[in-house]
């Protein structure tokens, strides 16, 4: 690849004339456009960003490298942010946790183990689990049913840019009001479509050695440029812990937003860090007990609330 091939790479403005955008960005965009124009003027809106991104390699991809990410954070909290009054978009990687349904589609159990055939013949909701089903059902078909819970879905790292930038354009106008909540798993290497093999890989030729990019650093677009007046939540996720504090302050400092938060990998069900531009050497941390989480208590309910307050507080001084 020639230098200027790299430079056109990896400058985020140019990346949407390299890869192709995904087959559902026009259908998102008018759910999108639709959605803003239901809500009341003073509605507090979120975009959720869940799951992982893949980075496909090959062009005709059979192979992709995947992440970790389930998206428990970001389901649990749109939850919560429509328990607030919030609308909520939901970006999620396909076939990962959704509002709701979360508590049935990712078990161990699965589907079949919530049913019976009662003695009329008719299928019907095991008698333990009715409550519970019932409950989120009914939030489920409220929120959807009200257009407070709009659901769009991304698999590539790719499809995942093209659908941020297309709800960031289309909500910006609607300034300090909206929250963007970035807790997808965002791959940092790609391999560019004009780099990849066409087709399936073969192995014939030996071993595999793969050679990927930098992904370019989108925050930075979409904090000055997108949507400047909005409220934005990004995440940073470490596995070091000696790591974790100064790359949740350095994101801060370079991209100017108003709150990065911070997980360890194997903790983040429990504990986060909150870093603002006041509370870069002292960060607010919020986390919930070891019998809290056993007992299904999830610490986005703690972290959506606290956010929440610190969104109605930066629409105030807004005003
Ligand atoms: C997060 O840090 C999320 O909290 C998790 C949630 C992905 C850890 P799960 O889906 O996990 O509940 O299983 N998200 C952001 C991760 C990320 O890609 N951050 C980038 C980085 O760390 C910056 S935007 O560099």
């Amino acid at each position: 690849m020639s230098l200027a091939d790299m430079r056109r790479v990896i400058d985020p403005d140019t990346y949407f004339d390299h890869n192709s955008p995904p087959t559902n960005l026009q259908w998102a965009h008018d759910q999108v456009d639709e959605f803003v124009k239901r809500q009341s003027p003073d509605q507090r809106i979120v975009l959720v960003t869940s799951g992982g991104t893949t980075v496909p390699l090959e062009n005709n991809t059979v192979r992709f490298v995947d992440n970790f990410s389930a998206g428990t954070r970001g389901s649990s909290s749109a939850e919560q942010f429509l328990a607030m009054g919030y609308a909520v978009v939901f970006l999620y990687r396909e076939q990962s946790l959704q509002p709701f349904n979360r508590h049935y589609s990712h078990n161990s159990k699965g589907l079949l183990s919530y049913l019976e055939r009662g003695s009329d013949g008719q299928i019907r909701v095991k008698p333990e689990w009715e409550q519970q089903l019932g409950r989120d059902l009914d939030l489920y078909q409220k929120f959807t049913g009200e257009g407070k819970l709009l659901m769009l879905n991304f698999t590539t790292l790719s499809d995942y840019l093209f659908l941020l930038r297309e709800v960031s354009l289309l909500v910006a106008s609607l300034g300090p009001r909206v929250m963007f909540y970035l807790a997808a798993a965002v791959s940092d290497f790609f391999i560019p479509s004009h780099s990849m093999s066409e087709h399936k890989i073969q192995s014939a030729a030996g071993d595999l050695t793969l050679r990927m990019n930098q992904v370019p650093k989108f925050l930075g677009p979409l904090v000055k440029n997108w949507v400047p007046l909005c409220f934005i939540v990004s995440f940073k996720l470490e596995t070091d812990p000696e790591l974790l504090g100064p790359k949740a302050r350095h994101a801060l400092e370079k991209y100017g937003h108003q709150v990065v938060i911070a997980n360890m990998l194997d903790t983040r069900k429990q504990k986060v860090w909150l870093f603002t531009k006041n509370e870069a050497i002292c960060p607010a941390a919020i986390e919930i007990s070891k019998e809290d989480l056993d007992a299904g208590k999830d610490i986005e309910q703690d972290l959506v609330v606290e956010l929440a307050r610190r969104h109605q507080q930066y629409i105030s001084d807004a005003k």
